[in-house]
């Protein structure tokens, strides 16, 4: 069983793309799994194979302890690591080829505790990729940009995984801008060129240095553009994980 985890910021497009990408991979005769691992979400637009508010109760969490919404989604999160056997007990009976696995809305709660990593690892046995989906309002500035790819980096540090990034909802972008963010994918320089020329009223030189570290780290790599609504991407990016999996990490 191969997983990929589906991160991004709230609102970026995960859970769609859980359903889109499911139906991608199952319409080539690949059997795909499902598993959703944000306790608190009330609705998905998918039926998941596998749930984890099967064994996690958040509103409860939230009555018996006198828990705020973020505190019982940590709370969630992190009593879902004992869970874990469970949970691929059961995505071991469906037997799939892939797992596609929809993480909570905040991303902040599964990429940047323990918990989410430790999950992530225990469940697939380390067979695991991640897909990083940057929201498409992302490339309406230059720095926007900017703050994004700083963010894919923290995951891919944290997770330590092959990871494979998106521009998620592509198909609400003006035509320029989405040419202009091709560029900017396409070619380290053309971004550089607007991130320079973009009128910032903080810290340009630090900001300067930041982005072209992460140039040099190689984290601009290639992005590919998806669109649940209109299917554009999927194939790239199925063949992208196929491509993970078929690299040796899945043994
Ligand atoms: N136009 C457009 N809207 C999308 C797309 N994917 C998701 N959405 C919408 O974006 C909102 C958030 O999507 P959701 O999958 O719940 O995001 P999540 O919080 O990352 O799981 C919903 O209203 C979706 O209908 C897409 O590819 N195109
Ligand atoms: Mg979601």
């Amino acid at each position: 069983m191969k997983f990929a985890f589906l991160m991004g910021t709230a609102g970026s497009g995960k859970s769609t793309l859980v359903l889109s990408l499911r139906d991608r991979i199952s319409s080539s005769d690949v059997s795909v799994a499902t598993l959703n691992l944000d306790p608190g979400v009330r609705w998905l637009p998918y039926s998941p194979d596998v749930d984890v508010r099967d064994y996690i109760d958040y509103d409860r969490l939230v009555e018996d302890y006198k828990l705020g919404p973020n505190g019982a989604l940590i709370a969630s999160v992190d009593a879902s690591v004992s869970h874990i056997r469970e949970m691929r007990d059961e995505l071991d009976k469906i037997g799939a080829d892939y797992v596609l696995v929809d993480t909570p809305g905040q991303m902040e709660i599964f990429a940047y505790r323990s918990a989410g990593r430790g999950i992530a690892s225990a469940l697939s046995d380390g067979n695991y990729c991640t897909v990083f989906l940057a929201d498409s309002i992302f490339l309406s500035r230059p720095s926007d940009f900017v703050s994004i790819l700083l963010l894919s980096y923290s995951v891919q540090a944290r997770f330590h995984a092959p990871q494979i990034n998106c521009i998620s909802k592509c198909d609400l972008l003006p035509r320029e801008i989405y040419e202009r963010g091709l560029l900017w994918t396409e070619d380290p320089e053309f971004l550089k060129d607007d991130f320079m020329s973009e009128k910032m009223d903080l810290h340009i030189e630090i900001s300067e240095r930041v982005l072209e570290a992460l140039l040099e780290i190689g984290v601009l790599g290639e992005f590919i553009f998806t669109s649940s609504n209109t299917g554009e991407g999927l194939d790239d990016l199925y063949a992208q994980i196929q491509r993970i999996h078929s690299g040796g990490e899945d043994q």
